[in-house]
């Protein structure tokens, strides 16, 4: 049975374990991330399905059931599993994907590697998914594609099936034309995403640089242009737009550029927050840090996160401060997600000489500043420790969005703690009370976070009640209403997907 909405997404939505000889598959572990949201969406269509890669040996002969049927808490739908050699993927994903585009579209023109990028790979990998969603979709269904690593796949899907409705959202940053434009392909990318219908970033600034890097290379006209909405416009913010486009033409079609930021599934991290378990780890754990305060800092090991810059100024805080010494302690979890990358294996070396460095240097025997954690926490942990950490140092020099400060916010049902956030993470459009900083600054950095541990508990909860608001008003939720709203105005004339 044909899909009213197709869901392309590179990750596979569950989790594939072995039981008695024979395979399962299971919700994701991990309740966090969006793959749960996404997934949540199937419970308002007759039918869903979602286009995946799977690893497979030789792609005629898988080994592996092409399409499978799901049915979890979210509704029945179908996962086709497109059956990629391990050279495509290396091709496609670690090479085009994480050393060509990722780079550029944060920024970091000169980490950009071109020589090793097999175009003719990425385009042939792209059409296979456009032909698995064309396969899936329904009569004018809505296909809804993420990410870069799928850029091309508006552009084939709409020469296959011209009826479809095509949404893309970009869960990164999105560069302005002067860095865009490094990227030879660039033409090709852009006239691939001006076949959608609605195209979606987190904040306004990545839909003004999409445009700006549209307007460099094709003929395309803006057709409307609003005022940013005021929740997504703080003044501190080096992210803020005061206005945004919203609707282009490109060769006789309408695309509608939406901005709406991702947030985290408040009430499931409240509810976690509140537990009996979670009670009981944060008190395990206020005891075992004694007087000193906890600042946190969780991300991905990568560039992007600014990990390297947060562990110097976290040594200089300590050099120039020395009555700090003993009296704080940064928990910095940092995971690899791609560990085999030359880049991130340089990363995890330097974060752990610097915090060698700086526990031979400040360390005692009673007393360790910094605890690097490179293995993954368990969620459940992660939010006893976000509950306990008088400080969430989140300082990436570029984030699409950025979770993990929604996710700390949430997580403070006490109403206590202080977020110090970099202006470069996306979220800082939206959590004006957050002390920002700008990582590209060793003062800025250093006196964000000497600030942080100096707040009083009155500006500390007032600064926490507004950015808990937020947090709570703009969720995960609102984050899916919104993308169905824009559905609806976009893609009113399909089959159309059932509101809640
Ligand atoms: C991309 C964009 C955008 C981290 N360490 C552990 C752990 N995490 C979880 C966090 C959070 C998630 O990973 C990270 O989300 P982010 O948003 O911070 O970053 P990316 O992975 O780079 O995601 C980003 C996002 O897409 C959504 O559009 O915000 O800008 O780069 O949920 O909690 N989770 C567990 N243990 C860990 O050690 N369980």
């Amino acid at each position: 049975m044909p899909s009213d909405l197709v869901i392309v997404y590179h990750r596979q939505p569950y989790e594939e374990v072995a039981v008695n000889g024979k395979t399962e598959y299971r919700e994701n572990k991990s309740p966090n991330g969006i793959v749960p949201t996404l997934k949540s969406f199937f419970g308002r269509v007759d039918k869903g399905a979602w286009v995946a890669w799977k690893e497979a040996a030789d792609p005629a002969n898988p080994g592996f059931e092409r399409v499978i049927e799901i049915d979890d808490q979210h509704g029945k739908y179908t996962v086709s599993r497109l059956p990629l050699t391990k050279e495509q993927v290396s091709s496609f994903y670690h090479v085009s994907s994480k050393e060509a585009f990722w780079p550029i579209l944060h920024g970091f023109k000169e980490r950009y590697n071109y020589d090793p990028v097999d175009w003719p790979t990425f385009r042939e990998v792209n059409w296979a998914f456009a032909e698995a969603a064309a396969a899936e979709a329904a009569q004018g269904a809505v296909v809804w594609v993420h990410d870069y690593n799928l850029w091309l796949v508006p552009g084939y899907l709409r020469t296959l099936r011209p009826d479809v409705k095509i949404s893309f959202f970009h869960h990164t940053p999105f560069p302005g034309a002067d860095i865009f434009n490094v990227l030879p392909w660039r033409k090709e990318i852009l006239e691939s995403l001006l076949c959608c219908d609605v195209v979606g970033f987190h904040i306004p600034r990545y839909v003004n640089n999409f445009v700006s890097a549209a307007r460099s290379l094709l003929e395309v006209e803006t057709l409307k242009r609003q005022k940013v909405k005021p929740e997504m416009t703080t003044e501190t913010s080096a992210l803020s737009e005061q206005s945004v486009v919203t609707d282009l033409d490109y060769q006789g079609r309408t695309v509608r550029l939406q901005a709406s930021p991702v947030g985290v599934d408040v009430d499931y991290i409240e509810t976690l927050a509140r537990s009996q378990e979670t009670e009981a780890r944060v008190q395990q754990i206020r005891a075992e840090k004694g007087e000193a305060k906890l600042i946190l800092s969780v991300g991905r090991t990568d560039y992007t996160k600014g990990g390297i810059e947060q562990l110097e100024s976290f040594e200089r805080l300590l050099e120039s401060n020395p009555e700090l010494r003993g009296t704080v302690r940064l928990m910095h979890v940092s995971v690899a997600a791609n560990a085999n990358m030359t880049a991130y294996v340089e990363i995890q070396e330097a974060l752990e000489a610097i915090a060698g460095r700086i526990n031979g240097r400040y360390g005692t025997f009673e007393w360790q500043p910094v605890a690097l954690i490179s293995r993954p926490v368990p969620f459940r942990d992660l939010v006893a420790y976000y509950r306990a950490a008088e400080v969430a140092w989140i300082t990436p020099l570029a984030d699409g969005m950025n979770l993990v400060c929604k996710e700390y916010c949430a997580a403070r049902t006490d109403g206590d703690g202080v977020l110090v956030l970099s202006e470069f993470a996306g979220a800082a459009v939206e959590l004006g009370a957050a002390v920002p900083t700008n990582p590209f600054s060793h003062k800025s950095m250093d006196s964000a976070i000497l600030f942080a541990l100096q707040l009083d508990e009155a500006e500390r909860r007032g600064r926490m009640a507004e950015n808990r608001e937020i947090v709570a008003r703009q969720d995960v939720r609102f984050w899916a209403e919104d993308q169905m709203k824009g559905f609806d105005k976009s893609l009113g004339a399909g089959r159309g997907l059932a509101a809640e």
